[in-house]
């Protein structure tokens, strides 16, 4: 039993099958493990999420070196400054990196004061949207003939528009034949920097496919040589890895490095750097679109949140619940209209989390 004004923060490693395995340049996945986050005070509860990989592959963090930075000081400092979100984030700042560990305490908090207050996350952030343009991001297949159908599937279901992962010898000739198949489909790419300088003729060579957007085609923490990049070719580059904080998206922007932000909570940080990069992308108009890491229904809801933001312009990452999980610890997200998921009107997060659930599939608590 709690007490009235008893404070707790504690962590749920979770594994959720996925429906489809997804292959990047980087990996492929057939189950995602989900760290998921709960803080109450008194009867409510926040829920946040952590998106490290099990292996540092899209970035430097882990789910077990987040598990040990939630143990070691970030838990310990969400309790000594009560579960309050903006004293957790400002002080949080100068332990360097751990940035997803990070986000999904201040996601928690922010979801517990959300509930405290009787109010929505959008509310709180300023969001303005209330349904959030969303298309598919779609991994690497067996051969292109299966990949052909996965978009047909998608673009029938009415996302509006395709991200397909490409990867040295799944790059040129598999657009060429999607194209062809699709001439006018909005269609953009996504590498999870797996090119290099020597490749700046192969990605120039892409123009002529007239895409939405080149996302992170070079290294994972450049902005150089994508600045120089940027410059030789027409598609327009989005960044992702390269984003750590709002203020490598200020010097991305400065330096030239991008056209496109794709925008992760867990990524930079938590949703003080979300809301510091958007006031950034507002002042500046630079397109963003919210990213996604295959979340839970945890997550998947906050995003929907934060996407509400002025500058989150294009369709997001964010598909309906079916596409990555038959089993998600929230009740399932669908279109509201096609291509559309509404952003929760309830308080916090505004959906419920299924705490038998996260409990049944749970591998270690904390
Ligand atoms: O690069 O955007 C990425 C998933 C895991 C890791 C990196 C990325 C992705 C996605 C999936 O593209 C987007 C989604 O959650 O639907
Ligand atoms: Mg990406």
């Amino acid at each position: 039993m709690l007490l009235q004004n008893e404070k707790k923060i504690e962590g749920f490693l979770t594994k959720l099958p996925l429906v489809h395995a997804f292959k990047t340049s980087f990996g492929k996945e057939s189950e995602r493990k989900i760290l998921i986050v709960k803080a109450t005070k008194g009867e409510y509860s926040g829920w946040g999420e952590i998106t490290a990989g099990e292996l540092p592959l899209y970035n430097e963090e882990t789910i077990s070196s987040a598990i040990l930075a939630l143990k070691e000081f970030l838990f310990p400092l969400a309790l000594k400054c009560g579960l309050k979100p903006k004293c957790f984030e400002e002080q949080a700042e100068r332990f360097k990196g751990n940035r997803m560990a990070k986000a999904g305490i201040s996601l928690a908090l922010w979801d517990l004061k959300g509930k405290i207050e009787g109010k929505p996350l959008w509310k709180l952030y300023g969001g303005q949207r209330k349904e959030i343009p969303v298309g598919v991001s779609i991994g690497i297949q067996r051969t292109v003939d299966e990949l052909v159908e996965r978009i047909s599937h998608f673009w029938g279901e009415g996302y509006l528009r395709i991200k397909i992962k490409i990867a040295p010898e799944w790059d040129r000739e598999v657009i060429r034949i999607i194209r062809e198949n699709f001439p006018h489909l909005p269609l953009g790419v996504d590498a999870n920097s797996a090119y290099n300088k020597d490749d700046f003729e192969l990605l120039k060579s892409l123009d002529e496919f007239k895409l939405l957007f080149l996302e992170q085609p070079l290294y994972n923490n450049d902005l150089y040589f994508h600045s120089l990049l940027r410059k030789k070719i027409n598609n327009p580059v989005a960044l992702d890895e390269s984003i750590t904080s709002a203020r490598k998206l200020e010097e991305a922007y400065f330096m030239g490095s991008l056209s496109i932000a794709n925008i992760k909570v867990g990524r930079i940080g938590g949703v003080r750097e979300v809301l510091k990069a958007s006031k950034f992308g507002n002042d500046k108009s630079l397109p963003f679109f919210c990213g996604g890491m295959l979340e839970s229904g945890v997550g998947r809801a906050h995003n929907l949140h934060l996407a509400s933001l002025p500058p989150f312009v294009l369709p997001a990452d964010l598909s309906e619940t079916k596409r990555y999980f038959h089993d998600d610890v929230t009740p399932e997200f669908t279109f509201s209209s096609p291509g559309y998921i509404s952003v929760p009107q309830g308080d916090g997060i505004g959906v419920e989390v299924f705490e038998g659930k996260v409990r049944e599939k749970v591998i270690l608590s904390f």
